[in-house]
């Protein structure tokens, strides 16, 4: 395909997601698909910079304009017996306490997170990159796509390229405050390279995977964009 050709799709993918949900998403998954270079060794993608997405400052967060959005309902997790695990095509699986989680390198961002229905917010969030948790479970070549399960069963899918990327974080706080339960405390992705509905909430297992089969996402399985890039 000619790159102007690509480039509108890309065009319409983003836009036509914004304003009328699912609509766009046949589109947007040519494009997602083209943009995707899956064919790399994580090495070589932890060695490859990405481009991040410009940060802003403090002063513009918006604490109002970040809706709760929970589609089925809010789990309760006990904060001394959660463990996030990591498995699947990895070379070694692991479990960690918050307390372990809280050690790993800390980044935090200021960024605009946009929901498909039509908002968007700036927040501040506060946690570990994703890629130093993939580093730590050490994928197998061949690893392309990441699972997230939620407390909630709420489920998604990622790329590994996007979950590699150095603004892709397990975030742990929200505008300087630990997470509140309702924006999926004590752990939820949060990128601004993606849509809303990618950034799972109450995130228990990241499941490394080398094929994207059934159950590729909650909304997604419904019709929604898989790769839902910004
Ligand atoms: N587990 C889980 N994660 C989820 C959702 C959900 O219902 N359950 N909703 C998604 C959607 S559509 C959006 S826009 C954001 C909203 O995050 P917030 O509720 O912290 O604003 O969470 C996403 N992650
Ligand atoms: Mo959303």
């Amino acid at each position: 395909m000619l790159r102007r050709q690509f480039l509108h799709l890309t065009g319409l993918s983003s836009t036509g997601l914004l304003l009328s949900g699912c609509g766009a998403s046949y589109l947007a998954d040519v494009a997602g698909t083209l943009t995707e270079p899956f064919n790399q060794k994580i090495e070589e993608l932890l060695l490859k910079p990405q481009t991040p997405v410009p940060e802003l400052p403090i002063s513009q967060i918006e604490p109002e304009q970040l809706l709760i959005n929970t589609f089925g309902f809010t789990p309760k997790i006990d904060p001394a017996k959660y463990r996030l695990t990591i498995d699947g095509e990895v070379n070694h699986p692991l479990q960690l306490s918050l307390d372990e989680i809280y050690k790993l390198p800390f980044r935090s961002m200021v960024i605009r997170h946009v929901c498909v229905e039509g908002w968007a917010a700036i927040v501040q969030w506060g946690g570990v990159p994703l890629r130093e948790l993939i580093q730590l479970a050490q994928p197998k070549d061949g690893a392309k796509y990441v699972y997230f399960q939620s407390a909630d069963r709420y489920y998604e899918s990622w790329d590994m390229t996007s979950c590699l990327h150095p603004q892709t974080l397990m975030a742990y706080q929200k505008n300087g405050e630990p997470l509140p339960i309702d924006n999926g405390a004590p752990l939820r992705l949060a990128a601004p390279i993606k849509l809303g509905y990618k950034q799972s909430k109450w995130v228990t297992r990241i499941t490394v995977k080398s094929q994207l089969l059934r159950n590729q996402g909650y909304w997604e399985d419904q019709g929604y964009e898989w790769f839902a890039g910004l």
